[in-house]
């Protein structure tokens, strides 16, 4: 299976980025050796240095815009739920602009798959802190530091509801591919969290490096969860969190699927005739 596009690569070298979409590439050969093939296999994106996967990976899809790439991907899913949707999102898109979404998604178990590309900056517009900068972060719109304190996302996500909660680093692309698989093997609300360093306005390797760690157990209750996912050193990779729940389209219309199930255009005209007296 060739992944690859026409699209030429303006990632600067040495980005996080690269690394993940090499695991997200080995992710869907498993995938598609599982029986997730390209015809079950939809994608989108947000807007940012990130986003470019989406020109790069030949999965088809629609991008999205700035934040509002998860009710994309939602909206694939409820449409045809026969389909497994992806969606690569920044921090500044999912924990900014589009925050809502994230939680509203989990809180609703809307069976997706999110990749956050970690990032901790706005990479694409040169450098202003997101919701996940460390404080004392300095960029273009916080010259003195940022003097807040980051989000800690996966907290909040797992408070919301979320039946798959990861974590892993776009320089472990072993273990990156096969949170991917795993996550959009779940049925059910997903996000896997990459910390990816940006190498032009927030290089993370060094510290990666040293404080990744890989989580041996997947914690078993939901407060162990959210306890690990508050540790900062060691940087825990791995599940933290997986759990079955109903999902939103199923909850929502049983076991149909709107694609298939739709009349045809003639039988759609037939019913128009009967209730119009023309
Ligand atoms: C609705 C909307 N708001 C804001 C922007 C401007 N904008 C484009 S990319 C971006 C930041 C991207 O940061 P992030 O999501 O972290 O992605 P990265 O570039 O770091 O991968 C912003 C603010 C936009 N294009 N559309
Ligand atoms: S600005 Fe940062 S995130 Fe964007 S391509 Fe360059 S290194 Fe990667
Ligand atoms: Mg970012």
């Amino acid at each position: 299976m060739e992944l690859g596009t026409y699209a030429e690569n303006t990632w600067c070298p040495g980005c996080g980025n690269f690394g993940i979409m090499n695991a997200v590439t080995r992710a869907v050969k498993i995938l598609s050796e599982r029986g997730v093939g390209a015809d079950r296999l939809m994608m989108s994106a947000g807007i940012g240095c990130h986003g470019k996967i989406f020109d790069y990976l030949r999965i088809s899809g629609f991008y999205s815009i700035h934040g509002r790439s998860i009710a994309t991907v939602e909206g694939m899913k409820v449409a045809n739920p026969d389909l497994k949707v992806m969606t690569f999102v920044g921090d500044g898109d999912a924990y900014g602009e589009g925050l809502a979404h994230v939680l509203f998604a989990a809180k609703r178990n809307a069976d997706i798959t999110v990749v956050v590309h970690d990032n901790k900056v706005y990479g694409l517009t040169t450098g202003q802190f997101t919701p996940t900068s460390k404080k004392g972060f300095k960029g273009g719109s916080t010259p003195e530091g940022s003097v807040e304190d980051p989000l800690n996302p996966l907290a909040v996500i797992l408070e919301t509801g979320a039946t798959f909660v990861a974590r892993s680093y776009s320089g472990k692309i072993a273990h990156l591919a096969d949170m991917v698989v795993k996550a959009v093997e779940h049925e059910g609300f997903s996000l896997v969290e990459v910390l990816q360093p940006c190498v032009t306005y927030n290089d993370t390797y060094r510290l990666y490096n040293e404080q990744v760690k890989i989580l041996e157990e997947t914690p078993d209750t939901l407060e162990k969860a959210i306890s690990t996912a508050r540790i900062q050193n060691p940087l825990y990779i791995g599940v933290f969190y997986q759990v079955e729940k109903p999902v939103y389209h199923k909850e929502l219309y049983g076991g149909g699927n709107p694609v298939r199930d739709s009349l045809r255009r003639e039988e759609r005209i037939n019913r128009m005739r009967n209730l119009l007296p023309i």
